[in-house]
């Protein structure tokens, strides 16, 4: 680390965890609620009779029956559990225009909504409405325009199974299936990859596998700030003398210790368990040649063993009896040479070999993956690759072994299971009709870059939200922010306020709706919803506090209302299936059979799993596993100059996606700020930078004509490989054009950006 003391700019050295997360939990919970009411929340996280954190999607431990601690997750119920309230007052107080000029943080840090309000253009503000005519009018603009498709309905991840499959009811009997999703922007290339490759989109693990697995690799992810209850596990895993590898442009503190804070003895004597074995700081995008260089290396060593007598490195029987394919990828192999392989995946040739070497000897191997390999121009092709890495050797499909994306929001898998998805099929067409009797189109709608793009272009008319912050998430807000301004209809269903509610369409709705840790209480009483983790276990979750608001609804009534506003030949008892949550999982169990016995499933301890076919070895449709090829090794085509930088875009400690908590990073040692670019020593030496310089950052992609500039951050020395950076999300989203993206899943390129990094002439940031 460089010598110039910079504000905000230290190391780390401390463990992930420890008693830094108990101070920041701390700290999070004395920011934002009064301690008795709203803190209860906290010992009812993910307990049996809790609700599930809406943190994350990592799953609870079956039988746990004390609180498991995790700070993000205490951050992300204190900050909905928040005492703090954005009233008709505070609308009343500010237009939108001077609302726009205030940080993302400082919007939805004025708390929970607490009434439905509608946009008056007039005095550009919020004003109250009531909920009957909030409908009416959402109803009326809907029905109003000239085709259904001209709709965008967009879900956030944390929609439960009850909301959203009710959501998705609605938006078929209206008539489309433009379903933008949170998922587009994050593991749609898992759900697009994975089923050419293993007949599912989805993981294969359970957290039990993990308890039997005798290796593990991390690819791309950073569990100790987004899945930090992951870490208790990959501690056991560790504990056990397991190696675990991780494959990292940066060095995540998360993944080399660990201290627990649910361990006394390792916070008292402040020791720390290591987690990684071996880290591989491969370049960023170079994933794809260090899995075809690990594959090589087996395929070569499994010949030379064959030939001395052996039985080989692979797992020929299992490859015999469950796949096809080989031979293609054999042949792609072959054709790639270890040149081709140290130079885009930045690793020695012996430290592939070594790393392929661990993965031949161990005989249950997991492999865990995130936004590091998905968010690229072909990101699909990547999670097929680490499939034939994992088939290569049997490795799905039996206990301790598997392939395990680690989702986002906490169901964003769940939702996609209920039916949010553009692309129908046609049994999903036939049991709506079986069910309701009403008929929707088999055409494929819109995804998130679709949605934005007919947008854009006058063909959708009408934006409705489930949750989320579409605006600031999405890449280009220099298009998408001036697209969603020219909308006839804009409706977000929301907690807090954020960015995208302050772009007025012609008519805008701000509907306000309870949280994960809030009571619900319908007709029939009490409800609770489900939803779906990363780990295809389905479970209960029902809040215990009182609503933030009276005025606030569920989102399933949400949902109803504005329904039977819309649509009001409507075949759906919506009345009746808001009355009574079981009555929606009973129409989810009618229409999605896999839900067997829906209701008496779900209320046994822990809930119950989704069948996964590849974990039992059944490949769906074609009878068998497959190899896939994906040519080259060059993981984003097509995006510009090699001799640029290239930028990743990565969240910090304190912020849940575009909820930004606070301006720490604390394991990365930034504090207080989030205008940084992560750079290695030799790229900022040889652009003249040192420690706290201005820099200005310029993406060159090719065929992009537009300049996009962030303009003023600092330079910040960090241990990544040379030619890769690193900014915070949503800061580096103006950086990304709409066209980036990996054509099968519609995923931005949001973790490679070819960019030029220059100095701010003569200003550096003043020493500290
Ligand atoms: N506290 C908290 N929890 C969260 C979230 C949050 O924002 N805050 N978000 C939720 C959501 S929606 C999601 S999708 C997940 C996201 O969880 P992650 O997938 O962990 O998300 P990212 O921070 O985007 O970082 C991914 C990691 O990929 C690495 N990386 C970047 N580029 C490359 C590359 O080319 N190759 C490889 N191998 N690695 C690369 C980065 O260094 C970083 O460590 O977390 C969920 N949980
Ligand atoms: N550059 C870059 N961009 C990215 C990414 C990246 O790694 N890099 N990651 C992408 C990923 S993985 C994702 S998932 C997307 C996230 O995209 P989104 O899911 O659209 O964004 P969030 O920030 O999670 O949404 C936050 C808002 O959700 C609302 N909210 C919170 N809780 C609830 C609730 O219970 N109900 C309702 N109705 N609303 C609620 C609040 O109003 C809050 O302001 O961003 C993507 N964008
Ligand atoms: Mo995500």
């Amino acid at each position: 680390m460089s010598e110039r003391k910079v504000p905000g700019i230290d190391e780390y050295d401390g463990a992930a965890g420890g008693w830094g997360a108990l101070a920041a939990v701390a700290r999070a919970v004395k920011s934002q609620m009064a301690v008795g009411r709203e803190t209860s929340a906290l010992r009812r996280v993910n307990q049996p009779t809790g609700f599930d954190c809406p943190g994350c999607a990592w799953p609870d431990p079956k039988h746990t029956s004390s609180f498991e601690f995790c700070e993000n997750g205490a951050k992300a119920v204190s900050w909905e559990a928040t005492g703090k309230r954005a009233t008709p007052d505070f609308f009343a107080r500010h237009t939108l225009a001077e609302l726009w000029e205030w940080s993302d943080h400082a919007l939805e840090d004025e708390g929970r909504l607490t009434h439905p309000m509608a946009y008056d253009a007039d005095t550009d503000r919020y004003v109250p409405i009531g909920w009957d005519e909030a409908f009416a009018r959402i109803g009326a603009a809907l029905r109003a325009l000239p085709h259904p498709d001209m709709a965008e309905f967009y879900t956030s991840g944390r929609t439960s199974n009850e909301a959203a499959f009710l959501y998705q009811l609605m938006v078929r009997e209206y008539g489309t299936n433009n379903f933008p999703d949170c998922s587009n922007m994050c593991h749609e290339a898992t759900s697009v990859g994975l089923p050419g490759s293993i007949g599912v989109g989805k993981g294969t693990v359970t957290l039990d596998d993990f308890a039997h697995c005798d290796a593990l690799f991390s690819f791309g992810h950073n569990p100790g700030t987004n899945h930090p209850r992951m870490l208790s596990t990959l501690r056991e895993v560790s504990k056990r003398g397991v190696p675990i590898v991780a494959v990292n442009p940066l060095r995540e503190r998360g993944l080399e210790r660990f201290t627990s804070p649910q361990h006394p003895a390792e916070m008292l004597t402040n020791t720390a368990t290591p987690i990684a074995q071996t880290y591989y700081q491969v370049k960023i995008g170079g994933d794809l040649a260090l899995l075809k260089g690990m594959m090589k290396w087996l395929l070569d060593a499994d010949a030379d063993d064959l030939a001395a007598g052996g039985n080989g490195v692979l797992d020929h029987a299992f490859i015999a009896e469950h796949t096809e394919g080989l031979e293609a990828l054999r042949e792609d192999l072959a054709r790639t040479t270890w040149e081709e392989i140290v130079r885009h995946s930045g690793l020695a040739r012996d430290d592939i070999a070594a790393a392929a070497q661990l993965y031949a000897r161990a005989d249950r191997v997991i492999l865990c993956y995130g936004m590091g390999m998905t968010q690229h121009r072909r990101g699909t092709q990547n999670v097929q690759q680490m499939a034939n890495l994992m088939l290569l050797r049997g490795n799905i499909g039996r206990q301790g072994a598997g392939i395990a994306p680690i989702r986002g929001h906490s169901n964003v898998q769940g939702d996609r299971t209920v039916g949010i998805t553009e692309k129908p099929t046609q049994a999903l067409v036939d049991a709506i009709k079986r069910t309701y009797g009403f008929e929707f189109p088999l055409t494929h709608g819109h995804d998130a870059v679709e949605a934005v793009r007919a947008i854009r272009d006058g063909r959708s008319r009408a934006l409705v939200c489930m949750g989320g912050n579409l605006a600031v998430a999405m890449p280009d807000p220099e298009t998408t922010i001036p697209a969603m301004r020219t909308l006839d209809l804009a409706v977000h269903i929301a907690t807090k306020l954020n960015r995208s509610h302050l772009i007025p369409a012609k008519q805008a709705f701000l509907l306000p709706c309870l949280g994960r840790t809030e009571r619900d209480l319908q007709a029939s009483g009490l409800q609770s919803v489900t939803v779906e983790d990363s780990m295809s276990m389905v479970h209960a979750s029902q809040g215990g506090l009182p609503p933030a608001s009276d005025h606030l609804l569920s989102e399933p009534a949400i949902v109803a209302g504005i329904a039977k506003a819309t649509l009001p030949q409507t075949k759906v008892d919506w009345d009746g299936l808001v009355g009574d949550y079981d009555r929606i999982r009973d129409d989810i169990e009618a229409v999605f059979p896999m839900f067997k016995d829906f209701n008496r499933r779900v209320r046994e301890p822990g809930g119950f799993r989704l069948y996964v076919g590849a974990s039992e070895r059944d490949w769906g449709p074609g009878g068998k596993a497959r190899f896939l090829v994906a040519p080259g090794l060059d993981e984003d085509p097509g995006t510009g100059r090699r001799d640029l930088l290239t930028l990743t875009t990565i969240r910090s400690h304190d912020q849940y996606n575009t909820t930004i908590y606070g301006f720490d990073d604390r394991y990365r040692g930034i504090s207080g700020r989030r205008d940084v670019v992560f750079m290695n020593r030799d790229d900022m030496r040889a652009r003249g930078l040192a420690q706290g310089d201005r820099i200005d950052v310029v993406s060159y992609l090719a065929g992009d004509d537009a300049t996009r500039t962030v303009s003023g951050f600092i330079a910040v020395e960090y241990d990544l490989p040379q030619g890769s950076a690193a900014m915070y999300y949503p800061e580096g989203n103006r950086l990304v054009p709409l066209d980036s993206h990996d054509p099968h899943s519609g995923t931005p390129a949001y973790k490679s950006i070819p960019v030029v990094v220059s100095k701010v002439r003569d200003s550096h940031v003043d020493a500290g």
